[in-house]
């Protein structure tokens, strides 16, 4: 199949093409680092990838591509239990670090090769196909662990070339965002989409809006951040003249993840002049609709289907809505070249996820404007919680709580946070009503088996949990 970055052969002298900190590397230079690692990791097949935000990730992930494998990012922050369990299930065949980074023990039986930025080597895949798997990004579902969704290398290069389409993206824009490496976001789209297009990218190592201002001061001319990141820079903008003239520099200011409130868009380009873009994703579909760069940015709506991506609305028992009100709500069902292939080792949870003929049930709700705009309304599962624009499941959270020696029954919400959009709000009934473990020790609790973010950020205490006839747990009624 045809490469899926042709810049690191054919590249001007001297062009950047990473950038993190102060640590940088030209095609020329990542070509050659990546080709080493592609050359120590032919035919392994699955790779981790301890997805620190560092180049070493870059070059690791880039390396698996050019050698023909598939990448598993890594949270660095994993908790063993989560850990143990992407482990396991993927059964990744080696782990790429950066040199002096600690790995925990569920890695350490594991062969861990080092990355070096600097090495040089040539790695060629013979015999791959646009169907083979590139990436395994675990994600949430309602209950149980994490699903590993299978990426072939066909979605990465079509969705970024839609992409490319719908934001005029070239090889001259250079990228600056701060964006976790573990996730489609923050690698397919902010690592690889500049790579593919012969561009740069500066990552930050962690979001904070003066680092934006100082990139798009210095240069950089689109930013990638998740509603969260806007509404930090939305608050930040009255005091900070000098933030907003940065993003008025912008050439495009993109937002994904989860929806951006209507009021933080508004606050923005009040400030700057500028409109933010949104495009609606999936880590199973990678990129479905975006409001396209030369469209009419309409906050509140994510867009147009991307170009190869069918999109419908289907009411509940499947029947699809043709017509384009902006009222009838149905469930958003997609079909293209976009799509992962499957959940790894999860056959039941693949086939639940299409329908007979390919479409994938994406579980979002949603309405068509008149012209074909997409705006999403809501979620058809309440247990999934986006927060932060990280996707996170009440179910794993509430094993994990019962795990805890002072927690007889748990149950978990998201509720509305203007920061966050959602937080975790975890209803606990203690085993000791007269000594409840306290929230702090809930929150480390979670943080340590799963990840951080998926602490719980508020924790109330009930005598007992409402549960109806059948003896299942009424959230809407602790919702209220
Ligand atoms: C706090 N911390 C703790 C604890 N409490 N650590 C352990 N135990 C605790 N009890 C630490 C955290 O690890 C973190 O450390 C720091 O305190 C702050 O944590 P937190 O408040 O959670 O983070 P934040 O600073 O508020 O982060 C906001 C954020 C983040 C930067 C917006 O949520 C983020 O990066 N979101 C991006 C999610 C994303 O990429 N989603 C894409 C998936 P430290 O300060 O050292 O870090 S969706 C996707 O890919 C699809 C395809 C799509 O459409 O895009
Ligand atoms: P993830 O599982 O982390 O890949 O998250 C995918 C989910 O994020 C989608 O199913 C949507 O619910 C949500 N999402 C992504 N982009 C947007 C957006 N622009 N507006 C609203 N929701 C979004």
């Amino acid at each position: 199949m045809s490469s899926l970055f042709p810049a690191l052969a054919d590249h001007p002298p001297g062009q950047v093409a990473l950038r993190f900190g102060e640590r940088s590397l030209t095609y020329a230079e990542l070509a050659a680092a990546a080709g080493a690692v592609g050359e120590r990791v032919r035919g392994v097949g699955r790779v981790a990838v301890w997805a620190t935000p560092a180049l070493e990730t870059a070059v690791a992930v880039v390396g698996v591509l050019l050698a023909g494998g598939a990448a598993v990012p890594l949270n660095p922050r994993s908790g063993e239990k989560e850990l143990g369990h992407i482990l396991g299930d993927s059964a990744p065949g080696l782990v790429l670090a950066a040199p002096g980074d600690e790995l925990p023990p569920p890695l350490l039986g594991v062969e861990r090769i080092d990355v070096d930025v600097r090495a040089t080597g040539t790695a060629v895949a013979e015999g791959v196909g646009e169907g083979d798997p590139a990436l395994i990004v675990y994600t949430s579902g309602t209950t149980g662990p994490p699903k590993g969704a299978v990426i072939p290398r066909r979605a990465i290069a079509t969705t970024l070339d839609a992409l490319a389409d719908a934001w005029r993206w070239t090889g001259d824009d250079v990228l600056v965002h701060g964006l976790p490496l573990f996730h489609v976001h923050g690698l397919v789209l902010g690592i690889l989409g500049p790579l593919r297009r012969g561009g740069s990218v500066r990552h930050l190592g962690r979001f904070a809006p003066e680092g934006v201002a100082r990139e798009l001061n210095a240069g950089a001319t689109m930013f990638f951040g998740v509603p969260t990141m806007y509404h930090r820079i939305a608050q930040t903008l009255p005091d900070d003249p000098g933030l907003a003239e940065a993003l008025g520099r912008a050439r495009l200011l993109v937002s994904g993840s989860a929806a951006l409130p209507v009021h933080d868009h508004e606050r923005i380009t009040a400030a700057t002049g500028q409109r933010v873009i949104e495009r609606y994703g999936m880590t199973e579909t990678l990129m479905n609709t975006s409001v396209r760069a030369d469209g009419e940015p309409r906050a509140g709506t994510v867009g147009v289907p991307l170009p190869g991506v069918e999109l419908r609305l289907v009411e509940e028992d499947g029947t699809p809505i043709a017509s384009h009100d902006g009222e009838s709500v149905g469930e958003i069902q997609v079909r293209g070249p976009n799509l992962f292939t499957e959940y790894l080792n999860r056959p039941d949870a693949t086939a639940a996820a299409f329908t007979a003929d390919g479409w994938f049930r994406t579980g979002d709700m949603a309405v068509r404007e008149p012209d074909g705009y997409v705006r999403i309304v809501g979620r058809k599962a309440t247990d999934l919680i986006k927060s932060g624009g990280y996707k996170i499941g009440a179910g794993e959270i509430e094993n994990a709580l019962l795990e805890h020696p002072g927690v007889r029954e748990a149950a978990v919400t998201g509720e509305p946070d203007a920061d966050l959009g959602e937080r975790i709000v975890a209803w606990v009934v203690p085993v000791d009503p007269a000594s409840p473990p306290g929230a702090g020790e809930l929150a480390d609790h979670v943080a340590r088996r799963l990840a951080p973010h998926k602490r719980p950020r508020t924790v109330r205490y009930l005598d007992a949990l409402p549960r109806n006839d059948m003896g299942k747990i009424m959230k809407r009624a602790l919702a209220s």
